[in-house]
């Protein structure tokens, strides 16, 4: 057999996440061959073909292979700042009344819709940088935090950009449903006819949302309205996935199915019929421990019900400055093992094969198959589980986008928040 190959990496353990094999699906001694940035062939040392070549060797010294994570659900691009309202969360305001007083998202939309293009850029890159030296390749990045149009198209060219000049592939989402903004205010079901019909058309036709998003709350838009923002994505091909559950069942989740859509996010309150809803629709519960965390909530999502109706569970960050400042996903990993009790397995799977189906990428993405893109990440660690065991200790050595190794850059640093007082 004559195998010509772009690369090879020998000598190292694979964990595959491939749907058929049991738990991680671990391969170890084991290696992974890349033609034309895909997953040309893997299998054990033992069973290399004879013959076989490759452009370029690597070996991998024992590191464990994964595929590469993949953040579903960011709100990473944004300015200003809101340690004060951490501040007023720890004396006991909740995260409700801020909103109600015009802080929460609404503060962000002030200091967003003040900044440049550049200073979005630069303010959102540190966050990136972090999440990428983590073995991320894959970034969802919603907007929401501009509600008119000039800024929202901002934030999405902020985020195309940050897939152009970085190692990594960046889905967009509009959010333009995610807070009512206040030349609206008291007048929302205008303003969502402006979402449905400006906005969205507008953002579209530049090709800048490949997915459509809303924020069904009471302190956000109701399912009715909700309804009117999927049905235009829908005259425009567009995707859909929702914020529900949050903080209250508004039932969003059956909304959400019932359109088909790719993921249902955050699900503290999920119901029963919510989870049989998902179950059928085959749309991805998105767990985002990093908010639970951040607001000491203690209504857990249904996690046992999610498991026996076999919804597929990914993990994501939630990354945004009021509710889950937190540009880690092994960070999310941990804290949904250890405040939702998903097993490290499940944890990985969440930010690999049910991440990659949430953002609608199961075919290229999320498990190391022959045929897939070859993103992966290269890990220090001596179990799959340690990824998520730890906190705070990141043991990723190598990252690989559609087979070009990039080293893992450390941060590059500039804050985790803009400049206080914006
Ligand atoms: N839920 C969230 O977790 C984020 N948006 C949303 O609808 C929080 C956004 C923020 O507080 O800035
Ligand atoms: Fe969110």
């Amino acid at each position: 057999m004559n195998h010509t190959w772009d690369a090879l990496w020998t000598h190292v353990h694979l964990a595959t996440l491939a749907p058929a094999a049991a738990g991680y699906g671990e391969l170890r001694d084991a290696a992974l061959a890349v033609r034309d940035g895909r997953i040309a062939w893997l299998g054990s040392m033992r069973e290399l073909p004879a013959g076989a070549q490759a452009a370029i060797e690597h070996d991998g010294q024992g590191c464990w292979v994964t595929p590469g994570l993949i953040d579903c659900h960011t709100h990473i691009v944004y300015a200003g700042n809101r340690s004060d309202e951490f501040e007023a969360r720890l004396q006991g305001v909740s995260y409700e009344e801020i909103a109600r007083r015009g802080g929460g998202i609404r503060s962000t939309v002030r200091a967003t819709r003040a900044a440049t293009f550049e200073t979005l850029l630069a303010a959102s890159l540190p966050r990136v940088a972090t999440l990428l030296a983590e073995g991320v390749t894959t970034l969802e990045i919603k907007s929401g935090y501009g509600l008119d149009l000039d800024t929202e198209a901002r934030m999405l060219r902020v985020a195309r950009e940050i897939g152009r000049a970085e190692p990594v592939r960046v889905r967009t989402t509009y959010l333009g449903a995610h807070a009512v903004p206040p030349e609206f205010a008291g007048r929302t079901d205008d303003y969502v006819t402006r979402v449905c019909e400006e906005v969205l058309p507008a953002l579209a036709a530049e090709g800048l949302a490949d997915a459509v998003d809303a924020f069904c709350e009471t302190i956000g838009f109701t399912r009715a309205q909700v309804e009117r923002v999927f049905d235009a994505a829908r005259r425009l091909q567009l995707p859909v996935k929702l914020h529900a559950e949050q903080l209250s069942d508004q039932q969003g989740s059956q909304l959400v199915a019932r359109h088909g859509g790719l993921s249902a996010d955050h699900l503290e309150w999920l119901s029963p019929q919510g989870v049989q809803a998902l179950a059928a629709a085959g749309t991805v519960a998105v767990l985002l421990p990093g908010a639970y965390y951040f607001l000491r909530e203690t209504r857990l999502p249904p996690l046992q019900a999610l498991r026996d109706a076999g919804v597929p569970m990914a993990v994501a960050t939630d990354c945004n400055p009021g509710t889950s400042p937190m540009p880690s996903l092994l960070a999310a990993m941990n804290l949904a093992c250890t405040l939702f009790r998903l097993t490290p397995q499940e944890a990985l799977a969440g930010t690999t094969r049910h991440a990659a189906a949430a953002l609608g990428l199961s075919g290229q993405l999320g498990t190391l198959e022959p045929g897939k893109v070859a993103d992966f990440a290269l890990w220090a660690i001596d179990r799959p589980a340690d990824l998520s065991c730890a906190l705070g200790f990141n043991p990723c050595v190598g990252v690989v986008n559609a087979g070009v190794p990039r080293a893992p850059r450390p941060p590059q640093g500039g804050r985790c928040f803009d400049q206080p007082g914006q």
